[in-house]
């Protein structure tokens, strides 16, 4: 199948030394886990205020809990898809010149890596990738800095099954970013600088929506560096995109990076 645009991605890709990639959603999509937008997306269902937010978490952190409980519980019977292995397989290769930036919550990226580097016998990289809105299957205290790798499943349906911190004794939380958040300093100045010194700043499967994480794209193209797309559809990103690769990341992706070399 030819998808126009491709071998110009292809050639720039192979062109450039510094990488960096912003993946959303739709890198995902393939694997079973819901998108936020669009016709069947989460937000379609769910209102993001009620849901994802400080104030959300305040009013009722019992249906907070329950609806990621929900989510976690899906996510939990995904696996990497051909798109993520592609990426850990280009990070791989590139050995430091290829940073992977992730809204994901869902960790497929990290599970993609690990595969990788077991079928080529290296070690994984445990910073891979840079999760700029956290991971959902972590909890972390909603008072103090105490974060739980390992929770324990949460009985969402009624308040008092609720997790509490061992050290505070405040409610736990899913250690996301919710909306009015801010993200990890230390992760998105990692984000925003392999953004300044990329040559290629490959999007996949993002709407190009949410800010900051929005601006890599846009922080690279003010650098000098092209901006290449993958989604299944036009985005707003997409008049300002050096190439467009319309079609589904999991078949885009691994034609792309084994045609770029
Ligand atoms: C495929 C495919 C396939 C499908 N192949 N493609 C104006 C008004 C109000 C607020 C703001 C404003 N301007 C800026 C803001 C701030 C706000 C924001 O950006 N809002 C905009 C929506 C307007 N941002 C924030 O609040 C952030 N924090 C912040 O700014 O802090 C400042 C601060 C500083 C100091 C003190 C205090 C504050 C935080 C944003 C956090 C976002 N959180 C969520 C939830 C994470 C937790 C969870 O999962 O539960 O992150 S929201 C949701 O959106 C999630 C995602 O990571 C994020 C982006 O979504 P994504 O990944 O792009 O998904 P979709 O569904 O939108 O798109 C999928 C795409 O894939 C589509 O294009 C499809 O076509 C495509 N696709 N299948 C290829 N197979
Ligand atoms: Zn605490």
């Amino acid at each position: 199948m030819t998808t126009p645009g491709l071998p110009e991605a292809a050639a720039r890709i192979r062109g450039a030394e510094h990488i960096v990639v912003l993946t959303g959603a739709g890198v995902s999509a393939e694997s079973g886990v819901p998108t936020f937008r669009g016709t069947t997306g989460l937000w379609k269902s769910f209102r993001p205020e009620e849901l994802a937010t400080p104030g959300a978490f305040v009013r009722d952190p019992r249906l907070v809990w329950e609806w990621y409980g929900w989510r976690r519980a899906l996510i939990a019977e995904c696996d990497p898809n051909p798109a993520h292995r592609a990426l850990a397989e280009l990070a791989l290769d590139r050995n430091g010149r290829c940073t992977i930036v992730t809204q994901n919550v869902d960790g497929l990226h990290h599970a993609a890596a690990r595969e990788v580097a077991r079928l080529r016998e290296v070690p994984p990289d445990p910073a891979y990738p840079l999760e700029v809105h956290g991971a959902i299957h972590r909890d972390r205290c909603s008072a103090c800095s105490t974060v739980d790798e390992t929770p324990a499943p949460v009985d969402g349906t009624s308040e008092l099954g609720l997790p509490t911190c061992p050290d505070c004794g405040a409610l736990m939380r899913p250690d996301v970013v919710w909306f009015g958040e801010p993200l990890d300093p230390d992760t998105l100045d990692g984000a925003m600088t392999a953004a300044r010194t990329a040559d290629v700043c490959l999007v996949v499967g993002t709407s190009a929506l949410v800010h900051p994480a929005a601006s890599v794209p846009t922080v690279t193209a003010a650098a000098g560096g092209a901006v290449i797309e993958v989604n299944l559809e036009p985005t707003p990103l997409s008049g300002h995109a050096d190439v467009s690769l319309l079609g589904p990341a999991g078949d885009i992706l691994p034609r792309l990076l084994e045609s770029a070399g």
